[in-house]
């Protein structure tokens, strides 16, 4: 049987019943891929996957959230859907939103959206609106605006994306046959660490798992309110995705993290960048910088130099992991989304005449 999107896989798990007109782009079913010289870095017997949900319909995890969100707003009579977004959530409500022919609003960080992101709620017919102010003042528009006029949101503080999200936790348990130790996941709103920790208790308990993993979340450095533990006026960092000063699922990523006996850290720009390249040179996945995040943290806490003062890491080397431990990454957007991020990185490609001797002479052969 070929693949119908989350809501066809996981229907008894989601809040849609036989009136509820589905609208998917046949999202999910991602690949949980291996990925073996991260494994490597990490310990001699760890495991680590890669959840890659940039091959998702518009190129992120929010296309899970979306296809509930828009197809509970449909049920529900709604004739336009708004959202504030880093970027991602704009891209898959406008693209879920032409597919049900809603109206679409987007309230995007001017300046500060990946350019792919831009294109996709353009494309879709989006009415795109670039606020000056950054994503949590954008936020706090669209709520208000919602307040007031029939428009309905569909940011992850509606609970039918949270609910959409939690099947990348079930296809995680269905792939492995159990929960990993661990599963480390990029934090900006707070949206998907809350998710995953739902998807991976309701899973254990129907049964389908035995164990649930420690949720480790990874914020930027400029943007880490959870981990300071207070709000960030002015988020700063390379991953804009991420760039959130005052997540709106604070709260319940606080829970997750507390009941799992979870952690949250930091990782820098820098970090970040470096793990982004590592990962397409060493994996050939190529992600967008917020979703290297949680490559970037299990790089700073595991393997043979971990950072000092990460507590995860002190924990990783007093042994108290399991022998052989399962660890899953997720990665939460394509790398296409922002292809600008190639001038950060320095690279670009040599320029030669169009003659056999020159390419030879810049591939090194001549
Ligand atoms: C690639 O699109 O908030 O912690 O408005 O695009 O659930 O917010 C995006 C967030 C990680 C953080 N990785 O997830 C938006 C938006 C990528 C993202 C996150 C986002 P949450």
């Amino acid at each position: 049987m070929s693949w119908r999107g989350v809501i066809a896989a996981y229907r008894a798990f989601l809040p849609v019943g036989a009136k509820t007109p589905i609208v998917t782009l046949h999202e999910g079913n991602t690949p949980l891929l291996f990925a073996p010289r991260l494994s490597k870095r990490v310990a001699p017997d760890a495991k680590v996957y890669l959840k890659c949900e940039g091959l998702n319909p518009t190129g992120s995890f929010k296309d899970r959230g979306m296809t509930v969100a828009i197809s509970k707003a449909v049920e529900r009579g709604a004739k336009a859907v708004i959202c504030a977004s880093t970027g991602n959530t704009s891209a898959s409500a406008a693209a879920y939103a032409a597919r049900a022919g809603l109206a679409c609003f987007v309230l995007l960080p001017k300046g500060k959206i990946a350019s792919g992101k831009l294109a996709q709620a353009l494309m879709s017919g989006a009415q795109t609106i670039a606020v000056k102010g950054n994503f949590d003042v954008a936020l706090d528009l669209v709520r208000r605006i919602a307040e007031e006029h029939p428009v309905a949101v569909v940011n992850s503080v509606n609970p039918d994306r949270i609910e959409g999200q939690k099947t990348a936790a079930f296809e995680i348990v269905d792939a492995l046959g159990e929960a990993p130790h661990y599963h480390f996941i990029p934090v900006g709103n707070a949206g998907n660490i809350t998710a995953y920790w739902k998807g991976y208790r309701e899973y254990r308990q129907a049964g389908k798992c035995r164990r649930l993993p420690r949720m480790i979340g990874f914020q930027a450095a400029g943007a880490a309110p959870i981990f300071h533990d207070e709000p960030v006026a002015r988020p700063e960092t390379v991953a804009t995705a991420i760039r959130i000063g005052n997540p709106a699922s604070w709260q319940a990523a606080k829970v997750a993290l507390t009941q799992s006996n979870g952690l949250v850290d930091v990782v820098t720009d820098e970090e970040i960048l470096e793990a982004q390249l590592w990962l397409a040179v060493n994996e050939g996945v190529f992600v967008e910088p917020a979703s290297a995040a949680s490559v970037a943290g299990l790089l700073k806490c595991a393997g043979r130099r971990p950072h000092p003062e990460c507590p995860l890491a002190a924990e990783l080397h007093a042994s108290l992991i399991p022998a052989a431990p399962t660890i899953v990454c997720t990665v939460t957007g394509h790398g296409l989304k922002d292809p600008d991020i190639v001038a950060r990185h320095a690279m670009n490609a040599v320029t030669v005449r169009a003659t056999k001797e020159s390419v030879l002479k810049a591939m090194g052969l001549a």
